[in-house]
């Protein structure tokens, strides 16, 4: 664990144009703490502080200020790379996890990871990683703070939708004391509490009801009830039109009583099977991702398998009940 955040405000002190990037499938915390960084960057008088994602950004993001100007996958297919001084990858283990936007790092003089993840392996001029915060938008937090920054308005709204993204609203097991005193300074900043809370963890598209519906009527049990499954075939999501709402789908796998692991997999292209996984307590599901060459954190984790899907369920199942034996003893 490193946090050097004297140099990191160095560097971003030292640099005028700034490239942000973060993770594909971008959640809360990728697009709340990359948001935080741009508001801050432009505060300070920089001359552009650029968030990108090679992906769709869901739409229930919309409040954020800026939410406009981030530079998603249609974007990237038009346009060139421009040179920038210093690019910033936030909330990615490794390479993969950034699609495309691994091509900024030939047009920047500089590199800099913020990282919250146990076995971060990217690979920055400087790497700044704490896997004891809940989010980027924690460490951001504690920077803000260590370098008496001024946290307006805006970078409260992105800091907490950060931490309360990752934590499904203050719900999951990673939840921490310092999670909660930030989140009570940044309340105390103005911030619309209910649009972000309501956005991120109550509102579902009229369109997504029917594919939730199959989910919850189709859902299985396993191990004596204490694994719960939801899968998605190929021909539903297309027949429902998912991809983009399969986020907010995550949580109910491992939502019904007696459940420790939750399974969540959609078929996303033929034969593709995009793995989510949460969990209770101790059982780790990132060991289980990583098995798989995925990654995560201990109750929320995620990998992609491809093959016949009986034989991908099974594996899974074996790896998820060997976790939940480790767990035991
Ligand atoms: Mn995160």
């Amino acid at each position: 664990m490193r946090t050097d955040f004297k140099d990191m405000y160095a560097l971003l002190k030292a640099v005028d144009t700034v490239a942000i990037v973060g993770h594909i499938r971008p959640d809360g915390d990728s697009i709340g703490s990359a948001m935080a960084i741009r508001y801050a960057l432009l505060q300070k008088g920089k001359s552009a502080a650029d968030v990108f994602f090679d992906d769709s950004i869901p739409e229930n993001f919309f409040y954020l200020p800026d939410f406009e100007q981030i530079k998603n996958k249609h974007y990237i297919d038009k346009n060139k790379w421009r040179d920038y001084d210093l690019l910033i990858i936030v909330d990615s283990s490794t390479e993969d996890r950034i699609g495309r936007c691994t091509e900024l790092r030939n047009h920047a003089k500089k590199v800099l990871v913020i990282d919250h993840h146990q076995n971060t392996t990217i690979e920055g001029d400087m790497v700044v990683v704490n896997p004891n915060h809940v989010a980027i938008g924690a460490m951001l937090y504690e920077f803000f703070i260590e370098t008496t920054l001024e946290i307006t308005k805006d970078i409260a709204t992105a800091l907490y939708t950060s931490m309360a993204t990752d934590t499904g609203c203050f719900v999951q097991a990673n939840t921490t004391s310092y999670a909660h005193r930030a989140a009570a300074v940044l309340i105390d900043k103005g911030i619309d509490i209910e649009t972000i809370n309501y956005n991120n963890f109550r509102l579902y598209d009229r369109n997504t009801i029917p594919g939730l519906a199959y989910a919850l009527r189709n859902m299985k049990f396993f191990s004596n009830g204490t694994v719960g499954l939801i899968s998605l075939p190929y021909k539903i999501i297309k027949k429902l039109n998912l991809l983009g709402e399969l986020n907010q789908f995550k949580t109910f796998a491992s939502e019904a009583s007696g459940v420790r692991v939750g399974i969540i997999i959609s078929e996303r292209k033929k034969g593709t099977f995009t793995v989510s996984l949460r969990s209770h307590g101790n059982v780790n599901v990132a060991k289980v991702a990583e098995h798989f060459g995925g990654g995560g954190h201990k109750n929320a984790s995620g990998f992609t398998l491809k093959g016949k899907y009986k034989k991908v369920l099974k594996d899974i199942l074996n790896q998820v009940e060997k976790s939940l034996i480790m767990t035991e003893s």
